[in-house]
């Protein structure tokens, strides 16, 4: 139908859609598409929260989450909490086209990027990610725990010796332990920001994409929504896609993007479908905040938010540039 090619993401973040539309629009596949596409967000730090230099974790440091998805193959690859790589959505379609596995974790995803080629290892931080993390040390310092459980007053650093050198059974070193003490005090996740994006090509072949730092000032270690296929992300060539953004802590639970793909796939419009997902998470969680978009075979789009306002970005055939839609909660 003449809505091909056709591309959506998260936010107004219009230089990574239009990335992805020249991409896609010059003939590249889906897959292609959405790669240039997050990754142009990747250079452009887009919001902070996205690429080199953004969000850091409780010890200050920046990593990575992205993952790629083939809607025709159902292949997925995906790097979580990937550190001194830049590049998480090339990685993550590195393992996808080159290994038998979809996710790699942590240091060992950096090794296996850098051993396929991607530049690094390098330091991700930025005077900004730095900035934020002292101010956020400086002020309060405790925003990962549960209400009525916070650390007393000992947020990061904290660091597992290198277990290589230790004989088995013995303990290693850590440099840290939290003295937990009951408080009320409780600080929310405040930035919440990742490109999660769809494109369609000319083919009408799907494919989705996220790349994100995570939440800003998560416990190191902490993996989102960002790489788990179906949670923030979904594709399936046969019905449509879906991205998502906001508390991946709370959305991941409930796979949302899978949901709003079977729902499609049951008949249901992206609209219902999407609004329907995000219902099924606010029931349990009223708090919560989150929005995804939902795309459809026939190019027909929507978005659904909770707790704030969302923004999502398209470029299809009938456009001049990238349209930005509003949806309210
Ligand atoms: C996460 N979902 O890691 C990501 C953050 C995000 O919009 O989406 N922000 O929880």
């Amino acid at each position: 139908s003449g809505k091909y090619p056709m591309v959506v993401s998260t936010w107004p973040f219009k230089e990574a859609v239009r990335a992805a539309w020249s991409a896609v629009d010059g003939g590249l596949n889906a897959v292609d598409a959405v790669v240039e596409g997050c990754s142009a967000c990747e250079e452009l730090r887009c919001d902070g929260t996205v690429g080199p230099g953004g969000s850091p974790d409780e010890n200050g440091e920046t990593t990575i989450d992205a993952m790629v998805m083939n809607g025709v193959t159902m292949e997925v690859g995906a790097v979580a909490a990937m550190r001194y790589v830049k590049d998480g959505i090339r990685a993550a379609k590195l393992v996808m086209q080159r290994t038998k596995h979809t996710l790699l974790v942590g240091e060992q995803a950096s090794a296996f990027a850098i051993s396929m080629g991607l530049p690094g290892p390098m330091n991700l931080s930025s005077l900004e990610s730095r900035e934020k993390w002292t101010t956020w040390k400086e002020n309060h310092c405790q925003p990962n725990f549960r209400k009525d459980v916070v650390p007393a007053d000992n947020c990061g650093p904290y660091h597992l010796k290198n277990n290589m050198d230790i004989t088995e059974g013995e303990y290693s070193d850590f440099n840290q332990i939290r003295i937990f003490q009951p408080s009320m005090s409780h600080v929310g996740l405040d930035n919440h920001d990742t490109i999660s994006m769809a494109a369609i090509d000319k083919m009408g072949h799907i494919a989705v994409g996220t790349s994100t730092n995570g939440a800003t000032f998560k416990i190191p270690g902490r993996v989102g929504d960002g790489p788990i296929p179906g949670s923030s992300a979904y594709a399936d060539n046969e019905v449509g896609a879906c991205g998502a953004t906001g508390d991946g802590d709370i959305m991941m639970r409930f796979l949302p993007c899978y949901q709003v793909v079977e729902s499609m796939r049951l008949g249901m419009e992206p609209q219902l479908a999407a609004k329907d997902a995000i219902a099924r998470i606010a029931r349990k969680f009223p708090d919560f905040v989150g929005a995804i978009f939902a795309i459809n075979k026939k190019g027909v789009h929507a978005g659904a938010c909770h707790g704030w306002t969302f923004q999502y970005s398209v470029r299809s055939p009938e456009m001049e540039d990238v349209e930005v839609f509003t949806v309210n909660p």
